[in-house]
């Protein structure tokens, strides 16, 4: 049985974006695991894989750190039901391009409501790893006045989505895989992270949201939202 390192937050909650492009990589292919939650303070849970953060899967004599190698490691240990098709390297760029634009344009419009959530333990870590990378500690503030520009400073990067959205169903075609997955996590993290509306009902990246949370009978929808 594999094993998943999970970010948990308060009550529960698992926002993190890499953890979730894991967890939709291990549906796609049909196989179960074992979750195991771990806090930014328990670090020594994933000691073993020799990383700093997660997703990490232990997967029989395999340990893979990454959500990127998690991805390549499933897609070749069980090659039915392939993640990326032929397609390996677009899904490396869809995936990168995730990683280097669209998070880094919702971490500020969701910082704040990220610390609320994060379990009181785990409060000092945050604000200590978090607060070095903003250059502030103020938290809320910072989001408030991200979020002065509204979100559609963060709508405006989604435009390559959109345009191939417009036209079908998936990123991937006409079903999903790998690259639908990747931006599909940024939207649980926020979904998991805070109430704040995202997306126009107009947009044509909304009905392919929606289709993201009812893949694998609703195992997006399902997560515990903000
Ligand atoms: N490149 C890594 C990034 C993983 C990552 O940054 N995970 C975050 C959770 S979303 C983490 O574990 N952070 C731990 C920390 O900040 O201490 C991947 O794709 O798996």
């Amino acid at each position: 049985m594999i094993t998943l390192y999970d970010l948990v937050f308060q009550d529960d909650r698992r926002p993190s974006p890499f953890c979730w492009r894991a967890k939709f990589a291990l549906k796609h292919k049909g196989l179960g695991w074992r979750d195991e939650p771990m806090g930014f303070t328990e670090k020594q849970k994933i000691a073993f894989a020799q990383s700093q953060t997660v997703p990490v899967i232990h997967d029989g004599p395999h340990v893979v750190k990454d959500s990127w190698a998690i991805a390549q490691h499933l897609d070749s240990a069980y090659p039915e039901k392939p993640l990326f098709g032929p397609a390996r390297h677009h899904a490396h760029f869809v995936a990168s391009w995730v990683d280097s634009t669209v998070h880094p344009a919702l971490f500020p419009i969701l910082v704040g409501d990220l610390y609320e959530r994060v379990r009181p333990v785990d409060q000092p870590y945050f604000l200590d790893s978090r607060g070095k990378r903003l250059g502030t500690t103020d938290f809320a503030g910072f989001q408030a006045k991200a979020r002065e520009k509204g979100v559609a400073a963060f709508c405006a990067v989604l435009e390559p989505a959109r345009r191939v959205l417009k036209e079908q169903p998936f990123l991937s075609g006409e079903q999903p895989a790998y690259p639908d997955y990747a931006l599909a996590g940024a939207f649980l993290w926020a979904r998991v992270a805070t109430p704040l509306t995202l997306l126009e009902a107009d947009d044509p990246v909304h009905p392919w949201r929606e289709r993201m949370l009812d893949l694998f009978d609703g195992m997006g929808r399902k997560a515990k939202t903000a």
